[in-house]
């Protein structure tokens, strides 16, 4: 990087943000791509836009103490950071998960300011969640521990002004309880949370919509470059809400995915996974990934989460967390023919990881553009919430395959417009970019 604003932006940032080194490297990323629109742009820089992108509008900390099947008191950290609203209001998952501190709140709520943006919606960019654990936990501990992380995240969030979601550990369930508790608490019944349940206020094609997404947005890449999903081998990383669906659509679009995971291990079946096994495991019954291979003869477990990606595949779609493919990794996926990436999860390549595939000519899928489907179609639960009505799947899904097709596109024009064609990751921060900058620029310095 040659440019002296941005230099001199990320030098605060790494002061700032001591101990966050996922934001850090969220921001590196993103300042990186941004140069040469920045070289263009002495106007924004005039106005500060990226001095103020980086930094949080407001962050929360709270303590959340509930009481345990034992009867002993417990206490997590709650998070909400409110990262930026000038193109809607702040909208974003909340993930309860035990790595869970302010630097994972962070990096996350920033790429979502620049996700949100793609997605063509009036959405402004947030991200909460918790260090609690919600596994092997009861349905009574996780009800109690969701009523206590909303009676005080009530104060702070709303229909107009801050609207959580799911994301890793955060599911039907605990938006469900999240929503009563708020509904008690506030006496009013809104849309302040989406991902809700079909039965009150949810939208159908919510629980599909990141892992269809993710496939359509990659099926436009593949068409985009003579390719397609038909024929193709797959390795999808996690067996989460993002996972099982990327593996029900890519199913659907003619390729084999062989193999998935959860943290403490992964299935390989060279029959192609049977989705319905997976689902039963992970969605009904929360047991782990390790018990498919006891009921198909023909799978293999192996313990270890990075070693997935050393079985062959064309196309890889990480779907677990960040960092999940390091540089080791994205050589082996190389080596061994994968010629696409796209992710799901948030982050999942390291910095080297994605050198290795840009280097390599690989199309690359950018989380920011490639998992935005989620949060549009959150974007359609707010507005169906609003107008009082609920749309079909049928609708929801065109809808949906429409704004990742968009997406596609603003990715591969401002990657093109700014000398990096076919660099999908430049494309979508600069785009995503755009629109928040322009929003910021003409709003004064707020
Ligand atoms: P889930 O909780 O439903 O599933 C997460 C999956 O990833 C599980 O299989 C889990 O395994 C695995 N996983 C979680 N943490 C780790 C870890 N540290 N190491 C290895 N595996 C891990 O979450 P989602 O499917 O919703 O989220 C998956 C990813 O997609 C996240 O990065 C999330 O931010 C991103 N995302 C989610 C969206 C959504 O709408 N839900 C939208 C856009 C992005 P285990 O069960 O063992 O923990
Ligand atoms: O990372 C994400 O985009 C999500 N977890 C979904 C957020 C949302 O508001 O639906």
């Amino acid at each position: 990087m040659k440019n002296e604003y941005l230099i001199g932006v990320l030098e605060t940032v790494k002061k700032r943000n001591p101990g966050e080194p996922e934001f850090i490297q969220a921001v590196t990323e993103v300042l990186e791509t941004l140069e040469p629109v920045i070289d263009r742009r002495p106007d924004l820089v005039e106005a500060g836009v990226v001095d103020r992108l980086v930094e949080p509008e407001r962050q929360i900390i709270f303590r959340v103490p509930w009481v345990d099947d034992n009867g002993k008191v417990q206490v997590n950290r709650g998070f909400r950071v409110q990262f930026n609203s000038a193109i809607g209001p702040y909208k974003g998952g909340i993930r309860l998960h035990p790595s869970v501190y302010i630097g994972i709140i962070k990096f996350l709520g920033f790429e979502q300011v620049f996700k949100n943006s793609l997605t063509t919606l009036p959405m402004g960019g947030g991200k909460g969640g918790s260090d609690f654990d919600p596994k092997g936990k009861s349905d009574g501990e996780v009800m109690r521990f969701c009523q206590s992380f909303m009676t005080e995240l009530s104060k702070h969030i709303g229909a107009d002004c801050d609207v959580p979601a799911g994301d890793i550990g955060t599911g039907a369930r605990e938006v469900g309880y999240m929503f009563g508790q708020y509904k008690r608490i506030r006496n009013e019944f809104t849309g302040v949370l989406t991902g809700k349940g079909l039965t009150f206020g949810g939208s159908l094609a919510r629980t599909e919509a990141t892992g269809y997404g993710l496939c359509y947005f990659t099926a436009e890449m593949l068409k985009a470059n003579g390719k397609s999903f038909e024929g193709k081998t797959v390795v999808i990383s996690g067996s989460g809400n993002v996972a099982i669906y990327a593996c029900q659509k890519a199913t659907a679009m003619g390729a084999k995915v062989v193999a998935m995971s959860d943290s403490n291990g992964y299935v390989y079946d060279p029959n192609g996974i049977d989705l319905a096994a997976v689902k039963q495991l992970k969605e009904v019954e929360r047991k782990r990934i390790r018990e498919y291979a006891a009921t198909h003869p023909t799978a293999t477990y192996t313990e270890g989460c990075s070693g997935i990606w050393s079985i062959p595949c064309d196309i890889a779609l990480p779907c677990a967390t960040q960092n999940e493919i390091n540089k080791e990794s994205a050589e082996l996926l190389v080596k061994n023919g994968c010629f696409c990436v796209s992710e799901g999860a948030n982050m999942p390549s390291t910095p080297e990881a994605i050198e290795v595939y840009l280097q390599n000519g690989l199309l690359y899928g950018p989380a920011k553009a490639a998992n935005a489907g989620g949060v549009a179609t959150s974007g359609l639960e707010m507005s169906q919430n609003s107008e009082r009505l609920s749309w079909t799947f049928e609708e929801v899904d065109a809808k949906l395959q429409d704004i990742m097709k968009s997406i596609f596109a603003a990715c591969e024009s401002a990657a093109k417009e700014y000398g990096m064609e076919g660099n999908y990751m430049a494309g979508a921060n600069i785009a995503g970019f755009l629109k928040v900058a322009e929003a910021m620029k003409a709003q004064g310095c707020v």
